[in-house]
Order: structure tokens, then C-alpha cells, then sequence
């Protein structure tokens, strides 16, 4: 069983980024908590800040048969049809992923176009949130 985790622009920076907002943990701490939380499924944890390689990658999900999906699209989340249409082909659970609470942030941020894709969202856990998904797919695909 493979899982991919996907994230995009700016979340390269979690850290040093408006760490009020996103916190202090890292991407590659989250890497580790991500792989741990599979217990022993494969994990394939990728970033990138470029719309058309999130897009690559969620086709390359489709091909390699996926049992689940989480995608964290940041930015892209309200803005990216592409994102959509790809996540639109995805055949399995799709968990979507926001560090904070998007709900109660300012109004740009608060209508996500991956809601109409996906089987579920997980916005306001923090990092925390990405192992909760892990365990979540993992245990539909199950
Ligand atoms: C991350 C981002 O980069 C923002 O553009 C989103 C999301 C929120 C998050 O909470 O993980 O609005």
C-alpha cells in the first residue's frame, strides 16, 4: 500500500513561515511523522511550489495505484482548476489537508476548490494534522 502526501507552495518554509499561523515543526519533521504513522505502508512525501508538478504528481499517484491521497495545495487550494481536474481522476480516498483553520481565517482563504474533490478535509490540527490523515487513509484502505 502506498500513500503520497503532497504539498505545495510556500510549506517548504514551514519552520521560519508565520510560524503564529503554521507553527514551529518543519516539513521534513513532518516527513518523519508521516512515515511513522504508516507503519511500514510506503510513503511518498513530496513538495513543490510549481502548480503543473503537483499536478504531475497527482497523475503519477493515479498510475502507480494509490491506496489514498493527502494534499496540503496551500495557496493553489483556492485558485488551482488543474489541482481539481487532477484530483477529480484520483480513484481513492483524497484527504485534504490545511495546517490551520482556514474557516477562520481571512475571507481569501476560506473556499477551497479541493473540497469538491476530496473525501475529506483536516484543517486547524497543525502539523499534527498530516499523521491523523496517514492513519485515516490507511485505516479506509484497510
Ligand atoms: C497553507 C497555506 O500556504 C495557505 O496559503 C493556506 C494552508 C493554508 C495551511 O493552513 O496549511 O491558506
Amino acid at each position: 500500500m502506498t500513500i503520497y502526501v503532497l504539498n505545495g507552495p510556500n510549506l517548504n518554509r514551514l519552520g521560519k513561515r508565520e510560524p503564529d499561523i503554521y507553527g514551529s515543526t518543519t516539513l521534513a519533521e513532518i516527513e518523519v511523522w508521516c512515515r511513522d504513522a504508516a507503519g511500514g505502508h510506503a510513503v511518498e512525501f513530496r513538495q513543490s511550489n510549481a502548480e503543473f508538478q503537483l499536478v504531475d504528481w497527482i497523475h503519477e499517484a493515479i498510475d502507480a495505484n494509490a491506496a489514498g491521497l493527502i494534499i496540503n495545495p496551500a495557496g493553489l487550494s483556492f485558485t488551482s482548476i488543474p489541482i481539481l481536474d487532477a484530483l477529480k481522476m484520483f480513484p481513492r480516498p483524497i484527504i485534504e489537508l490545511h495546517i490551520s483553520n482556514i474557516h477562520r481565517r481571512e475571507d481569501i482563504y476560506r473556499t477551497s476548490l479541493m473540497s469538491r474533490a476530496a473525501t475529506a478535509v483536516i484543517a486547524g490540527l497543525g502539523a499534527r494534522g498530516y499523521p491523523v490523515a496517514v492513519r485515516a487513509l490507511i485505516d479506509m484502505a484497510s
